[in-house]
């Protein structure tokens, strides 16, 4: 049974949402792997269920920040995919010209702040667009996505803190794969749960099976009618695996095989999939056309980025420095 009462055409967009992440991440690490990306590519194969629970919980004027594994919470926002695409082969139809690539692009049109390469750095953006939105009377929310690594990090805490204390609008959503680059949470930390820090800052914490597209929703969802309210900010762990190492093409030799098997059990798709069908909302000849639809929207949209020119050098110096005052 579901907790949750959403219309079954919200279900079945979270799902192909889920496989549009999905079959993104699939191609972009085949295009990696054959140098057709240039640099390192973060994966977010098989969490993509924290990004996608999380997303259709907001408005599309609420702002999310996200993390160096960016691509499923941005496609969850709801990016143009194929301005998404050009952006990561650095072409000039990309949706910052091609100058921001894998780990850095934005989208200001669904308010999609893009992701951060400074671990931990997004949640001081985001407290500060929950400051704006509490300044100006808005009911808009922020969202920040933070790994259980960063969760180690001063400016992590620090934001938490400022949060609280001024009750703004914004939701800490740490994306627990279990994994800082080379290191095990157990081995950077003492505290099962993370959500379980929440308390030392007065604010509500909850850990979900990150897996669980639906347990995401609702605890996020939750968080969102709190901070609108005016009641601040809430942090939500969501436990996950990452079914790939820390970016693609990386040795995955020291991690567990348990660790690999057990993420591969708790398939996000899978989970969602089977809930769907058994309550009649999902077929699987849908289940499946879903799957090849988003295929072909992902790899079109690569391919038709892949004929598409670089940015002129000139683009470089633009949108760089703010032009001095006075
Ligand atoms: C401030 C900072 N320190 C170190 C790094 C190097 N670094 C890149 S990814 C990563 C691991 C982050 O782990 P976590 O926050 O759990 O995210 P995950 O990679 O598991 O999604 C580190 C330490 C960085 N980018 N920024």
């Amino acid at each position: 049974m579901f907790a949750t009462s959403l219309p079954e055409e919200k279900l079945i967009e979270m799902y192909r949402k889920l496989w549009l992440a999905r079959n993104h991440e699939l191609l972009a690490e085949e295009w990696k792997l054959n140098g057709r990306i240039q640099g390192s590519v973060h994966l977010a194969t098989g969490q993509e269920a924290v990004a996608v629970g999380a997303c259709s919980a907001l408005e599309v004027d609420d702002y999310i920040m996200g993390t160096h594994r960016e691509h499923a919470q941005m496609i969850a926002k709801g990016v143009n995919i194929r301005r998404m695409a050009a952006e990561m082969l650095g072409k000039a139809t990309g949706m910052n010209q091609g100058k921001a690539g894998h780990m850095l692009f934005s989208d200001k049109s669904v308010n999609a702040l893009g992701g951060c390469g400074i671990v931990g750095g997004g949640a001081a953006v985001a407290v500060g667009y929950a400051m704006a939105f509490k300044v100006l009377g808005t009911r808009q929310v922020s969202l920040v996505f933070f790994g259980d690594g960063a969760f180690n990090t001063g400016a992590v805490h620090e934001a938490i803190n400022f949060a609280s204390v001024r009750k703004y609008p914004v939701i800490f959503l740490c994306e627990n794969n279990r994994w800082g680059l080379t290191v095990m949470q157990h081995e950077q930390t003492v505290v099962e749960d993370l959500s379980d820090r929440a308390r030392c800052y007065g604010i509500p914490g909850v850990t979900v099976n990150g897996n669980d597209v639906l347990a995401v929703y609702e605890a996020v969802k939750l968080a969102v009618d709190r901070a609108r309210e005016g009641d601040g900010p809430s942090v939500i762990e969501a436990k996950t695996w990452r079914m790939r190492g820390l970016a693609a093409g990386y040795p995955m030799d020291w991690e567990p095989s348990e660790y690999h098997e057990e993420g591969r059990k708790q398939d996000p798709i899978r989970l969602f999939e089977e809930k769907l069908i058994a309550r009649n909302i999902l077929s699987e000849e849908m289940a499946k056309g879903i799957e090849e639809e988003t295929r072909r929207v992902v790899e079109e949209a690569y391919e038709e980025a892949s004929q598409a020119p670089y940015p002129d050098e000139a683009v470089f110096w633009e949108n760089v420095f703010a032009a001095p005052i006075g």
